[in-house]
């Protein structure tokens, strides 16, 4: 079967992402919608060397269509998922709008792909630090239960989307020349005040919450619960963006349940789906953002026993944020509903 696709947020950074893996992937369609806010339609984006017409999107837009992947920011999913259900499409949103929802599930295919099933027309795919995160420890949590986890993420500026990483290259230059530097988007586009990303590190992704944690620290506890099917597990977060374009990086502590040997460990992962191992540090080899860049898997690596706990364990964790982060889970999703596949 062929399927009728729409794309909204076709102009962003995930969105360019999903349409370049549904192109790679060959998916099954039968006709691609592109879609986004006014300020960008008319863009001409070429898909199997066919030239394509962003238009503007809108509650009409979805007529006929049976799949749509949203990433145009999380209003634009509240104002319109509901149109694109009303009209016989299954939504897989990548913004925070419904991750929360009871109704809506949250899917790591590597996961919880069985929870897809009980979708009411939306499913919802989780934040990118959330995702690669979850992924690595699902094997683990299988095998010896997880009790806790600490991480400190590193993101990439891409996360913010496309103009904050042309904002850190300008900076980068800027200082790099000697001029003064005037930073305009990050940490928070529709924040007042805002920090230099170039040669800094900014400890502050999203707003901050009542509780003294900012949201993106409030997604990784809240989504990490509902994704592992765990409400039990103590999750802890300090989100912070650094100077790197694409992939995040996060330092999880974890603490489980049962005994482990460090040996079982490395053997789960290196078997798990979509987890790539990377972790010999007598030759200097761990993950790194940069290899991480361009490539689906999450890479795992510098695993060793915490000194003060014997059921902790310590682990670096990267991943491309634009890939298994936001635009490869959520093609994952799709071709889970249109093939049957993982
Ligand atoms: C960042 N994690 O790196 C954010 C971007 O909820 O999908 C993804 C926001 C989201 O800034």
């Amino acid at each position: 079967k062929m399927f009728n696709v729409a794309v909204v947020g076709a102009t962003g950074a995930v969105g360019e992402q999903i349409l370049k893996l549904l192109e790679e992937r060959n998916f099954p369609i039968n006709q691609l919608k592109l879609l986004s806010s006014a300020r960008s339609a008319g863009t001409k984006i070429t898909f199997k060397g066919q030239e394509l017409i962003v238009e503007e999107a809108t509650p009409d837009s979805f007529k006929g269509i049976e799949i749509a992947l949203f990433s145009a920011g999380g209003d634009v999913s509240k104002a319109l998922a509901s149109h694109a259900v009303a009209h016989g499409a299954v939504c897989i949103d990548n913004t925070n709008a419904f991750r929360m929802d009871p109704e809506t599930p949250l899917i790591v295919p590597e996961v919880n792909i069985d929870k897809v099933s009980e979708h009411k027309g939306i499913i919802a795919n989780p934040n990118c630090s959330t995702i690669q995160m979850v992924a690595a420890l699902k094997p683990l949590s299988d095998r010896y239960g997880i009790s806790r986890i600490i991480v400190s993420t590193y993101q990439a500026v891409s996360g913010a989307g496309s103009r904050a990483i042309d904002e850190m290259l300008r900076q980068t230059k800027e200082a790099l020349d000697g001029n003064d530097i005037n930073p305009d988007i990050l940490p928070v586009g529709s924040l007042p005040v805002k920090h230099q990303i170039a040669f800094n590190v900014i400890p502050q992704i999203d707003k901050f919450q009542d509780n003294g944690y900012t949201l993106e620290e409030m997604k990784m506890v809240r989504e990490t619960k509902k994704i592992m099917g765990d409400e039990s597990i103590a999750v802890t977060a300090t989100c912070v963006r650094v100077p790197v374009v694409y992939g995040h990086s996060e330092s999880v502590y974890v603490e489980f349940k049962n005994e482990y040997d460090l040996e079982d460990v490395k053997r789960i992962l290196s078997e798990a789906p979509g987890i790539t191992l990377v972790d010999d540090p007598a030759n200097q080899q761990y993950p790194l953002a940069t290899d991480s860049a361009g490539k689906p898997d999450v890479f795992v690596g510098r695993l060793r026993r915490d000194l003060g706990s014997p059921l902790g364990l310590n682990m670096w964790i990267v991943s491309d944020n634009l890939l298994k982060g936001a635009a490869w889970n959520a093609v994952q999703i799709a071709e889970y509903i249109a093939i049957g596949q993982k």
